[in-house]
């Protein structure tokens, strides 16, 4: 695979190819192996040219980006990394190498590290006997749920299958594995079970300057369910998940799969006259949202601005401070 005259290692395509295809999936997953695919590509590249290595992996730190739209923690993560080599300042190829292996190290770390505090916090919301709901599968949220089952308090977990992907199967296997009491239901069942549930965990693939949560399609239903039957909504979030681009206005884009996730290809065949769509996320407003779960604390989502401003500075009047966040050159 060749991306702007350079060769893309073959790793760092299937990295990309797993990302796309679902395979490596999961917000902060996904976070993680964008990081290590730019350590891969930058060990592996042969030259001496230091502004070649950096156009090189700027060529494939966009390639890696694009694999799927909506989860901010991939470009962010990989922006992390690419600022560092920038802040770096090497003076040779072995120099730069070394600065960015060690960035996508510490990102990951820093990535891990982050669910476990999560964790933590998250459970302390969860009160003895709670009847909970959680949504798709989210690393994040299944992890506040075993803590807090650990510590005696968690009651039965709801977990809605998530058509057309069925992450919620993920979720209840590992629920059921840790000895959660575990419902399994389908999607539409949602509002019929909300009265018997006290709190909603979910997760997040972007959180918006203004709070509202970008997350997998459903949430927004799940939340809508909730605030009638006065269920609370947490939201167990990263701060890299946060979307510096929202900042100067740009909207999250919502990723929409292919027709084939929904119905095969015959059914499609035999109804030429019937569109299929199949957007996969979905914003939750913030109004919705009780509070989001992030290993800095546990915020109101109207106060999302706060994580983003402590991230990527403050200057308003003008948007350099965003630069190793947003493109803007
Ligand atoms: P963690 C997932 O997206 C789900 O929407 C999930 O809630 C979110 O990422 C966060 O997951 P997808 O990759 O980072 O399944 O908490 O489309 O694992």
């Amino acid at each position: 695979m060749e991306i702007a005259g350079y060769r893309v290692p073959l790793e760092v395509v299937r990295i990309r190819e797993d990302i796309k295809t679902m395979k490596i999936r999961g917000a902060g997953n996904i976070a993680r192996h964008g990081a290590q695919a730019i350590a891969i590509a930058a060990e592996k590249y042969s030259g001496k040219d230091l502004e070649d290595f950096k156009k090189y992996l700027k060529a494939v730190a966009d390639y890696v980006k694009s694999a799927r739209p909506t989860a901010v923690s991939l470009p962010n993560s990989i922006s992390y990394v690419m600022s560092r080599l920038e802040k770096g300042r090497p003076s040779s190829v072995e120099e730069a190498v070394e600065v960015v292996t060690r960035a996508a190290r510490e990102f990951i770390a820093y990535s891990e590290n982050a669910v476990k505090v999560i964790a933590q916090l998250g459970a302390k919301r969860i009160e003895r006997g709670d009847t909970l709901m959680t949504h798709c599968h989210s690393r994040a949220s299944v992890e506040v749920i075993i803590t807090a089952h650990r510590q005696g308090k968690v009651g039965r977990v709801y977990v809605k299958e998530t058509r057309p992907a069925l992450q919620g199967l993920i979720t209840a296997a590992e629920l059921a594995r840790e000895g959660v009491e575990v419902v399994l239901i389908p999607d539409s069942a949602v509002r019929y079970y909300m009265k018997r549930v006290d709190k909603v965990v979910v997760g997040a693939d972007a959180v918006a300057a203004n709070g509202a949560v970008i997350n997998k399609i459903g949430t927004s239903l799940v939340a809508l369910a909730a605030k009638e039957a006065r269920a609370r909504v947490y939201v167990a979030s990263e701060t890299y998940k946060f979307s510096p681009y929202t900042i100067i206005g740009e909207l999250v884009p919502i990723e929409v799969r292919e027709p084939t996730e929904i119905v095969d290809f015959a059914w499609l065949a035999e109804n030429p006259g019937v569109e299929v769509f199949n957007p996969v996320f979905d914003a939750t407003p913030p109004e919705y949202v009780d509070a989001i779960i992030t290993e800095k604390g546990v915020i109101p989502p109207q106060s999302a601005m706060l994580i983003l401003v402590e991230e990527y500075g403050v200057a308003p009047t003008s948007t350099e401070h965003l630069a190793h966040a947003v493109d803007l050159e």
